[in-house]
């Protein structure tokens, strides 16, 4: 029988570094009212929502850096975020860049948080895959730092039940990597969520616009069929300051079809009347991890980082 349950993913066009707090939540608000009025329970919004993407900025003097964390969630700012989201007893997913203090250390991380639909932060995620580099690359068309300004993740990949479903949560780089996914699928995940910012440009290598796309697309659909889940990908996208980032947002369901895209690169929302058993015929067959998953075959996924190549060649005499 079917479950459903009305999805929607709110793409962020740009900020730009004058935007301030105030003016990003209420166009978050206007998409999450847009989606309550088109039918959504659940709204995802995207990787750091609520500033410009940072790290792109090389940056030195701390408290410039510390300007873009946020120190408590919900914050004055985001406040009345929640608070519309009670009203319309819509959940959502929101990324921020976090600082903390755990352990008498400070420490700062790419984060999500996963609100049900009363308003109250059931779920916290922090990126684990965390791309780019730490030092300066002065000939680079801009920098991507979220190595320099962000800790790895200490929360792992986890699955939260609420509102009616199994839901998961990462954050953009980590959809390129099928362990993210696999360990959310093997918690029974239904609703993966995932924001993300993508620089149209690749500063590392040569690379068509188009490629950056298509491997944006296929990791989402392969994941999502993979683990037969859906999965919601919300883009901040378009010019900040100048600095291109592709748009692309989607509904990926769990047989890998996107079933819903967003024609633009601003603002726009776009929602699904999902049927989250639409999984569960892949999940009691090809990919019923039970009876098929052969662990002992596994081991080097947890155990190598690099890969090796073999030491003997084959084809010598
Ligand atoms: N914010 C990101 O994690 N962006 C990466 C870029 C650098 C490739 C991404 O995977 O989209």
């Amino acid at each position: 029988m079917a479950r459903r349950m009305t999805l929607a993913v709110a793409q962020q066009g740009p900020v730009h570094l004058k935007d301030n707090r105030a003016s990003v939540v209420k166009r978050l608000i206007a998409m999450l009212e847009r989606a309550h009025s088109m039918g959504a329970e659940f709204v995802v919004f995207t990787e750091l929502a609520l500033t410009t993407f940072f790290p792109r900025y090389w940056m030195t003097d701390q408290s410039e850096i510390d300007a873009f964390f946020e120190t408590s969630m919900p914050s004055n700012e985001t406040e009345p975020l929640f608070q519309r989201a009670r009203e319309l007893a819509v959940g959502f997913y929101l990324g921020y860049a976090e600082k903390t203090e755990e352990n008498g250390r400070t420490r700062r991380f790419n984060t999500s948080i996963l609100v049900n639909r009363k308003g109250k932060i059931v779920g916290k995620y922090r990126k684990i895959h965390l791309p780019g580099h730490s030092d300066h690359l002065p000939k680079a068309p801009f920098q991507h730092l979220e190595k320099r300004y962000f800790e790895v993740g200490n929360l792992g990949f986890k699955v939260w039940r609420t509102m009616g479903a199994n839901v998961g949560m990462c954050i953009c780089n980590d959809r390129r990597w099928p362990e993210t996914f696999r360990v959310l699928g093997l918690q029974a995940v239904e609703v993966v969520a995932v924001g993300y910012n993508t620089p149209t440009e690749n500063i590392h290598h040569p690379e068509p616009a188009h490629l950056r796309m298509h491997h944006h697309l296929i990791t989402l659909q392969a994941n999502a069929y993979q683990n037969a889940t859906w999965v919601l990908a919300a883009a901040k996208c378009g010019r900040e300051d100048g600095f291109a980032m592709f748009g692309g947002s989607c509904i990926v369901a769990p047989t890998g079809e996107i079933v819903a895209q967003a024609q633009g690169e601003d603002d726009e929302v776009i929602v699904v009347d999902a049927d989250l058993e639409l999984g569960a015929y892949i999940k009691r067959g090809t990919f019923d991890f039970a009876r098929h998953r052969r662990i002992e075959h596994y081991g080097l996924i947890a155990e190598r980082t690099a890969a090796v190549a073999p030491t003997v060649d084959s084809d010598a005499d």
